[in-house]
């Protein structure tokens, strides 16, 4: 776990609600109309925003056929103002699906194969983060702090930094930062990367992902690595730490406690045993390793036909990025291989995988994961992985079910008593799940208390005034026209 802890100073600095306001800034803003935050980012930063007071800034999710934006819309809950503007349909498909999701998302995950290099989505994807920086730069105050969210905005403070904007701006990214040589491929990588250089503090999901990016800027970019760990470069000094995002464990744990009787998981249960069902739930991602878990299904069948007719795979898979490619690909994928597999296996009355291919509500998957003796998280590239975690903090501590996680998620770096599996190797996940299956429950309730504890103590919230009291730590960068 230490492995996790920052490098410099204590990670203790003053907390945001001491030091004015907290400006966030993402692709997409939470719609705080609603009252109960709902969904990963808004958890987790809506406290930090509460207690501070502070204003949410990105793309209102509309797309409007006008060029120029009328500036922001503003509405106001209380303490907390959300601004948002509108993308113009160019600037969604070259933006969002073009550079971010089709060319960063796949080259991040280490998926070259997959990455559209030389899409011309790179200017606009500048051009909208120099957009979005002149729209929310007359609405910081001068003791804000910024922080900045994911892949889409990576060059956002560099160019809030030429409207005269010396704030701390910090940036974290929620997806891996994937090894030099595959960064080194994106055409004008240099010029990408030095964009990193003009926040205060750069945070990662992982150890591997700082280390990575560390090693490209030493490599790539002439930068030194200074002893403390920070990096050298462009006339500026970059603060780089890992920063594991979590879940709110305790609340997640009532809510699957309330939920495990729901009647929909009754009538679930009166077809396949607990003992039996094991659970899946991703974004249909070709990321999360979907169709090799369906093949390690059918390799576990092969191998102990004794569970043919016993086990299911229940795998909610709602869609995601429809209209680029590979994620149509993905999806034909793993149906003929759902298909192949139910069809060789099932039989009038059972097939070993369900597949369903909408979102589900969160009770119900909270009752869900706390009904299912297995949780299989298998992604072949993760930044975190909070499904990894949400099973976990799930789980009836007297009865737990077992987490079997490819070492590829992030989670993996912190959640050792999982059992670890290559996702690429459907045998080895295959013998993992056969594992989990038999697990006696002493070994069980052991590895549940070991999780438990670790996702209890390094929570959202823990990830939250972590990022924020390092970002106090540093200075705060001098405006220079024309840097980075
Ligand atoms: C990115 C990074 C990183 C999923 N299906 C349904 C549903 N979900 C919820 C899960 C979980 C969340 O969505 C997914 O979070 P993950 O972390 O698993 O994955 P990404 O969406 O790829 O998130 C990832 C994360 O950012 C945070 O930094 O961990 O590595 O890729 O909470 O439960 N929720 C509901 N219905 C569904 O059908 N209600």
């Amino acid at each position: 776990r230490s492995r996790a802890v920052p490098m410099r100073g204590d990670g203790q600095g003053q907390p945001a609600s001491k030091t004015g306001r907290l400006v966030i800034v993402s692709n997409r803003v939470a719609d705080l109309s609603k009252g109960n935050l709902a969904g990963g980012l808004a958890v987790a930063v809506g406290e930090a925003l509460k207690s501070s007071g502070g204003l949410w800034f990105g793309w209102s999710g509309a797309r409007s056929a006008e060029a120029h934006s009328k500036g922001p819309n503003i509405q106001t809950f209380g303490n907390v103002s959300t601004a948002t503007v509108d993308l113009t349909e160019k600037e969604f498909e070259d933006y969002y699906l073009g550079f971010s999701n089709r060319c960063l998302w796949p080259l991040f995950h280490y998926r070259l194969d997959l990455a559209e290099l030389h899409t011309t989505g790179q200017a606009t994807y500048f051009e909208v983060n120099k957009r979005f920086a002149a729209e929310v730069a007359p609405l910081i105050q001068t003791d804000d702090t910024i922080w900045v969210h994911d892949y889409h905005l990576i060059p956002f403070a560099a160019h809030l930094r030429q409207k005269q904007v010396t704030n701390r701006i910090g940036f974290f990214l929620h997806i891996p930062f994937p090894a030099p040589e595959l960064f080194s491929a994106l055409p004008h990588h240099r010029d990408f990367a030095k964009t990193f250089f003009a926040y205060d503090l750069v945070g990662f999901q992982t150890v591997r992902d700082r280390e990575n990016f560390a090693r490209y800027a030493e490599e790539y970019l002439n930068c030194r690595r200074l002893n403390d760990g920070r990096l050298r470069g462009f006339g500026r000094t970059l603060r780089i730490e890992a920063f594991p995002i979590g879940i709110d464990a305790e609340s997640f744990a009532a809510e699957a406690e309330k939920n495990a009787r729901a009647p929909e998981l009754r009538a679930l249960a009166r077809e396949v045993e607990s003992e039996r069902l094991i659970v899946g739930v991703d974004r249909l991602d070709y990321s999360k390793g979907l169709p090799e878990r369906v093949r390690a299904m059918g390799s576990l069948l092969e191998k102990w036909p004794n569970y043919i007719g016993k086990v299911q795979l229940l795998q909610i898979a709602p869609p995601t990025r429809e209209g680029v490619q590979a994620y149509d690909e993905i999806r034909s994928e793993l149906e003929r291989i759902t298909g192949e597999v139910n069809g060789r296996y099932g039989d009038f009355v059972w097939s070993p995988v369900r597949y369903v291919n909408r979102p589900v509500p969160r009770a119900m998957l909270a009752g869900l994961f706390r009904r299912s003796r297995v949780g299989l998280v298998t992604p072949l590239r993760d930044g975190m992985n909070l499904v990894a975690k949400e099973y976990v903090a799930a789980q009836d501590p007297a009865d737990p079910g077992v987490l079997v996680l490819s070492q590829f998620a992030g989670a993996a770096e912190q959640m050792e008593e999982a059992l670890m599996v290559n996702p690429h190797d459907p045998a080895e996940t295959a013998t993992a799940i056969r594992r989990a299956l038999e697990m006696p429950l002493g070994e069980r309730r052991a590895r549940h208390k070991a999780l438990w504890n670790q996702i209890v103590s390094e929570s959202v919230g823990w990830w939250r005034e972590r990022f924020l009291a390092v970002l106090h730590e540093t200075n705060g960068q001098p405006a220079t026209p024309g840097g980075p």
